[in-house]
């Protein structure tokens, strides 16, 4: 059975083609800064925006014309394997990660719950046996369902507690026998209304606790995969713990968890934290946690999490520039958790969407590897802190310095002179780089 009949292999056809169903910048085999395209980005697909979901909002019934909507149950879960794979191969791509629940339905017992999901897991496992598609990740999903309206890992009922604990050690378990890199954790619930009815403290100690025992286990049963923290300040909880990469860092270092955790840091999360996308990832690669991305953008006229698929060449460039100062990705990759818009409804549609992604990561792949191997940024940021690499800056760098000992040079320092910050030759420049070739 073929979901995506229209549609071959999608082929690299360069800068000029004007064929939707191509690349014009992602081509996998292409090297850039020592590396071929398809092993910097390492570019995955959700399953969950582009199998699960149907184009539902809040105002208004699924929009989304699917061929696997025939079917019901496990079934159309069935069908949706089907899909995956013939979608993630035709794109091109290594990858694509899910949730538990996409994936299988829930039953009626965690027992049946737990059937389910085995019975998809051996299917996929089947797959991967002669497809070249690899898992990214896997996550536990334990913010759909009605149980963990008050959270899951930071859950006010120790039962629901529990079951979080049981979702997340089966999730360990589906990520070892299909081979994940990573494992996600990410907290849509792990946060509070109102501080009113809420011991934040004890939250915060038991998701500790939680990730404690999800680490234990996981060394128990032989996964080693990188576990990635995913921030977001808000939606759906007001308030989530894991609210942006230093607060989340902040957390991991209060527990003794750091060396354990990277993090999985999402464009639009940044956004809705009032950061920009790069600002995540700076704090991360400075930190040593930067694990992997959730490739999207956000609309800034929207307040909420719109997980529109990436266009922004501006954005991606300073990215993948980050990126590149990171040395690379790691095991982590690049996953467009994005949705087609609802008026997007015809399947064609989900690879229009993810061709332009990969384009623009594409674009800003090579922008950042030219910006870099020119020392753009490097040579400005040297000079801008020139005086920190000798006299009295040098000794402030190494330690030396003590408030009596820049008393007495300041005493003497008189005027003291400042040198332009040269914001918008250093905007120009970048877009001069962004638009050559
Ligand atoms: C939701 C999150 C979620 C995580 C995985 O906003 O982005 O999809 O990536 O649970
Ligand atoms: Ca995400
Ligand atoms: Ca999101």
């Amino acid at each position: 059975m073929s979901y995506f009949k229209n549609v071959q292999p999608i082929q690299f056809e360069g800068k000029d083609s004007t064929n939707p169903l191509a690349f014009k910048h992602y081509n996998p085999r292409e090297v850039v800064a020592g590396k071929t395209m398809e092993e910097h980005l390492r570019f995955a697909v959700a399953y969950w925006h582009t199998f699960t979901a149907n184009g539902t909002d809040p105002f208004g019934a699924g929009t989304f014309v699917r061929d696997w909507d025939r079917y019901q149950g496990m079934d159309l879960a069935k069908a949706r394997v089907e899909a995956n794979f013939e979608f993630v191969e035709k794109l091109g791509v290594p990858y694509f990660c899910f949730h538990d629940r996409d994936i299988a339905p829930e039953g009626d017992t965690l027992q049946e719950t737990n059937a389910n999901l085995d019975a998809i897991v051996g299917m996929m496992k089947d797959y991967m046996k002669t497809s070249k598609v690899k898992l990214l990740w896997n996550t536990a999903n334990m913010f759909t369902n009605p149980r963990f309206v008050h959270g899951a890992g930071t859950a006010c009922n120790a039962d629901v507690y529990a079951y979080a604990a049981a979702q997340v050690k089966k999730g360990l378990e589906v990520g070892k026998e299909l081979g994940a890199e990573n494992y996600v954790f990410w907290g849509g619930r792990e946060g509070y209304e109102t501080l009113l009815n809420t011991d934040m403290k004890l939250e915060l100690d038991n998701l500790a606790h939680l990730y404690r025992m999800a680490i234990d286990y996981a060394q128990e049963i032989g996964f080693d995969a990188q576990f990635l923290i995913e921030p977001k300040p808000k939606e759906p909880t007001k308030h989530q713990y894991d609210t942006d990469a230093a607060t989340t860092i902040a957390f991991l270092q209060t527990y003794g968890l750091k060396d354990h955790f990277k993090l999985n840091l999402e464009a639009n999360h940044a956004t809705l934290a009032g950061h920009t996308f790069e600002h995540e990832l700076r704090v991360a690669r400075i930190n040593g946690v930067l694990g992997s991305l959730d490739a999207n953008q956000g609309d800034l006229l929207l307040g909420w999490d719109t997980d529109e698929f990436p266009t922004d060449l501006y954005s991606a460039t300073l990215t993948m520039y980050e990126v590149l100062q990171n040395g690379g990705l790691g095991r982590g990759g690049v996953n467009f958790d994005a949705k087609v818009r609802r008026g997007s409804f015809e399947a064609e549609d989900l690879f229009h969407a993810h061709i332009a992604g990969m384009d623009t990561f594409a674009k800003g792949l090579k922008t950042a590897a030219k910006l870099i191997e020119d020392r753009v940024f490097e040579d400005a940021i040297d000079s801008r802190y020139a005086s920190f690499t000798e006299g009295i800056g040098l000794e402030v760098v190494s330690g030396k310095a003590t408030l009596r000992s820049l008393e007495a040079y300041a005493l003497h320092n008189h005027p003291i002179r400042n040198v332009s910050g040269r914001q918008e030759v250093l905007r120009a420049t970048l877009n001069r780089y962004l638009l050559s070739e």
